[in-house]
This record gives structure tokens, C-alpha cells and sequence, in this order.
């Protein structure tokens, strides 16, 4: 064999191997940019493999079949998921776009939240004009996804299924027949669902000392289980200059940025924050500002409020091809659960593979402000740093008072602003109530249109007619 054609050869073969390991087949960007060094390979196993006839991607025709009729009518509280894929364009940081594809218009999609034993009836949607097929499979059924396989432009399918483990779980696009699932994953098309315990969540125990006459002694605190809730969803993205997806890039996971619900430095402060709190909106309050300015309307950059001594519980994924090494600057965690069991009580950081959620339950005993990153610093460098504000540390309730923003003081900023609209998980067992929400998020103008109408406060519109505040 010339050597060519035996590189040829070995490319094929690798292409083969390839589906078989990962049920996927490789495109031929993906081929291109693969990091497999072809000239290590083994061209004797491959020629063995083609004697037997070579190998293909063979999936089984039993899957376990799900009956939406029999789920519907099974005694079980029903929760209908509706989701549309829509290739669209979308802003990363710096003030380029991307080709993002996407669940419903937005990055992540829609979040799912149920309760332990309901019925998730999905359904997903692909308009006609949609440049390819989508598929789904969510984390949070124990059914597999090639029953649900991918679905056509201009189809609709639907798939049920008991939610019968508690917590955080990814779903996903599974590509077209499982083709291209990387793409159309690091492209956007994720999301989580929530499924809350079916006896609700546990009171949380702090660990705290005190002294009492003259000694030391442990003074645990606890806290009801009703909490502030955040969903923080980590992922990579893997751009070409002209903002397409780049499987070379991914192969050698060299990310072109580190998202966290889709934006890089999503949530740090922006021109509004420096004017409330230095009195001036071009002097930055945090070392990274990328999405600055009302003008930016939803992709500007929004802060996280907490109040001190509440109990806040984060919804935490890890969507991306990197660990998140999930860590707060300034905060212990006081508790990680995984399917309703606790893993760790007072750990400074919890690790995330891909693929993997967990509850993280905190309280913030100070004021002041406190960075949720990566512990990996490539990650925090390239986005993964989200600042949450807890309490009035830079002493704005006389200001906000003073210029008729607010009433009377308040326990927490988003009294005043809201927290972010992609940060705020639909409202479920034991939830406390934001006291506003803002519109923010990787959302196209549809989608953030639907949220101004449903209550959320569009900050570009309402700061400017605030009565200034000296
Ligand atoms: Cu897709």
C-alpha cells in the first residue's frame, strides 16, 4: 500500500473506531481537526477490523419504549416541556456573533422544574425553516435517548418519563441521529431540569463557634429550607474567527471562551453598578467589565443579590468538556447534595466532571461581595467569574432612599435591581421569592420581549428615568 492510501485507510478506520466508541460518527471538520496521531496507529488492528468486516455504528432496536398514554393516566402529576431548536445568532463578548444553536431562543434553554415522581412530558419542536434536525436527551429520565433519536425541520416528537431521582441533571441536543452532538451541544443546545425531593429539601445546619465564659465551643446554626435560588450552568465555547463551531479546537480543548448561562462575565458589574456606587459609570468597580453599558439591553452584565444570613441554594451543572473546580471567593460551602444525599458539609470547593450537577447550599454571614468561579484560573480568565452582593456593603440604602428609588432600606440590592433573569430558576419546593428580576440573559429579542411581559424589569429602560443619585 502506497502511503497515501494508507493514510487514507487509517483515517477511515479511525473514523469507524471512532463512532463505535462515542456512537457518533465524525464529520469531517471534526476529522480534520481531530488531535489522534495517526502515524501511533496500529494499521494491523485496523486491517483485522476490516477483515472482520469492518466495524459500524449498530444501535439496538430494543429501547425501552415509553407510553405517554400510560404515564399520563398513572396516578402522576403530568408536566408538559416544550421546547423549539433554533439555529440563531447570538453576541459573545467583545462584540462579535456566533452561530449558536439553540433550545427555544435562548442559551441555556429553558429550565425544567419538577417534583420527585412526576411525569416529564418533552416535546420537541423543529420549525420548517430550521437548518437541521435536532434530538434530545435529558439526564434526569433513565431512559435512553436513542428512542427519542433526532427529529426532522418542520417535525414535532414527544417523550415521557417519571422523574424518579431528585437534584440537578443536564439535558441536551443529541445531534442528528447522535451526528454532530458536540456541535450542537458547545453550540448552545443544553439546559438543566430540577427536580425538587419529593418531601421538599432539608433545613441546613452551619458550622459556627462561639464563646461562652472564656471557652470555645461550636454554636451550629440552622436554617429553614426554604432558600433564594441561583442556577449557574458552566460550558466552553469553541469558535472559528468567523464565530462557527471549531472541533479542532475542541478536540484539544482550547476554548475560545468559558461561559457561565451562555456569557462570559456575566455577572459582573456594569456601568450602572459604577454610577450607583462611584458616582461615575466609566469607573470600574471589578478588574473585568466586558459587557458594559445600557445599550447592550439583556447582554449586559448583571450582578448576583443576596441577603446576609439567608439561605441562598445554587443550582450548579457543568455542561462543558472541562472540570469546574466550583469554588466562592470569600465563602465556604456549607452543603453539597446529589440526588437529595449530602456529599460534603463545609468543603471550600466542589468538583464538577462534565456532565454532572450538583445543590450547593450557602449562607453569606457579611456584607459584601463574593466571586463564584472555576478554580481552575484558565477558566477564570476566559469568564467563569459571577460576583454575588450581599447586603448593602457599599452603604447605598441612605442613597437609594434619599433619591426615591426605594422606600425604606432593603436587606438586598435586588430590591431595588432585580437578579438576573437567566439566574432566577422557575420557582419550586421550598423557594423564596426574588423580590424582582431583570431582564438578562443570552436570549434573542423574542425571548426577552416575552420576559419585559411577564414582569421582569428591562434595567435599560427603567435606570434612565431614576432621579439621580448623588
Ligand atoms: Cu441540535
Amino acid at each position: 500500500m502506497n502511503k497515501r492510501l494508507s493514510m487514507l485507510f487509517t483515517i477511515t478506520a479511525v473514523a469507524v473506531l471512532g463512532a463505535t466508541l462515542f456512537g457518533s460518527t465524525y464529520t469531517q471538520t471534526q476529522m480534520n481537526g481531530q488531535s489522534i496521531d495517526l502515524s501511533k496507529m496500529d494499521v494491523n488492528v485496523i486491517d483485522q477490523i476490516h477483515q472482520m468486516g469492518g466495524l459500524q455504528l449498530v444501535m439496538p432496536e430494543a429501547f425501552a419504549v415509553t407510553d405517554c398514554g400510560a404515564l399520563s393516566s398513572s396516578g402522576r402529576n403530568v408536566v408538559d416541556f416544550n421546547l423549539t431548536g433554533e439555529s440563531v445568532k447570538l453576541p459573545i463578548m467583545g462584540g462579535k456573533t456566533y452561530n449558536a444553536m439553540t433550545f427555544s431562543g435562548q442559551v441555556p434553554g429553558p429550565t425544567l422544574r419538577v417534583t420527585q415522581g412526576d411525569v416529564v412530558k418533552m416535546t420537541l419542536t423543529i420549525p420548517a425553516s430550521e437548518v437541521t434536525g435536532h434530538g434530545n436527551d435529558m439526564h434526569a429520565s433513565q431512559m435512553s435517548a436513542g428512542n427519542f433519536d433526532s427529529i426532522n425541520p418542520g417535525e414535532s416528537k414527544t417523550y415521557c418519563y417519571v422523574a424518579n431521582v431528585a437534584g440537578t441533571f443536564k439535558y441536551h441536543c443529541s445531534g442528528v441521529h447522535l451526528i454532530g452532538m458536540d456541535q450542537h451541544v458547545l453550540s448552545g443546545m443544553y439546559g438543566i431540569a430540577i427536580v425538587d425531593p419529593l418531601d421538599g429539601y432539608n433545613k441546613l445546619m452551619v458550622e459556627k463557634t462561639a464563646v461562652n465564659n472564656g471557652k470555645v465551643t461550636l454554636d451550629r446554626q440552622f436554617y429553614d429550607p426554604d432558600a433564594l435560588e441561583f442556577q449557574l450552568q458552566y460550558n466552553q465555547l469553541y469558535l472559528t474567527p468567523d464565530g462557527n463551531y471549531d472541533a479542532g479546537a475542541m478536540f484539544m480543548h482550547h476554548n475560545t471562551a468559558t461561559v457561565v448561562n451562555g456569557m462570559q462575565f456575566g455577572y459582573v458589574p456594569n456601568g450602572v453598578h459604577n454610577l450607583l456606587i462611584k458616582g461615575d459609570a466609566n469607573k470600574n468597580i471589578f478588574v473585568a467589565q466586558p459587557w458594559n453599558g445600557l445599550d447592550l439591553k439583556q447582554y449586559q452584565s448583571q450582578l448576583l443579590f443576596v441577603e446576609n444570613n439567608q439561605h441562598v441554594r445554587l443550582f450548579v451543572e457543568n455542561h462543558g468538556n472541562e472540570p469546574v473546580f466550583f469554588h466562592i471567593v470569600g465563602e465556604i460551602l456549607d452543603r453539597v447534595t446529589q440526588g437529595n444525599r449530602v456529599q460534603a458539609q463545609g468543603t471550600e470547593t466542589w468538583l464538577l466532571g462534565g456532565s454532572q450537577g450538583m445543590i450547593a447550599d450557602v449562607v453569606f454571614d457579611e456584607p459584601g461581595v463574593y466571586v463564584a468561579v472555576n478554580h481552575d484560573y484558565a477558566a477564570i480568565y476566559t469568564g467563569a467569574a459571577s460576583v454575588f452582593v450581599a447586603g448593602d456593603p457599599f452603604g447605598l440604602n441612605p442613597r437609594l432612599v434619599s433619591a426615591g428609588v426605594i422606600p425604606a432600606p432593603v436587606p438586598s440590592y435586588a430590591y431595588a435591581l432585580g437578579n438576573p433573569s437567566d439566574a432566577v430558576p422557575p420557582m419550586g419546593m421550598n423557594s423564596i421569592k426574588h423580590p424582582a428580576v431583570n431582564v438578562h440573559g443570552l436570549y434573542t429579542d423574542d425571548v426577552a420581549s416575552a420576559k419585559i411581559a411577564d414582569g421582569a424589569l428591562a434595567l435599560w429602560d427603567v435606570v434612565p428615568t431614576l432621579p439621580p443619585i448623588p
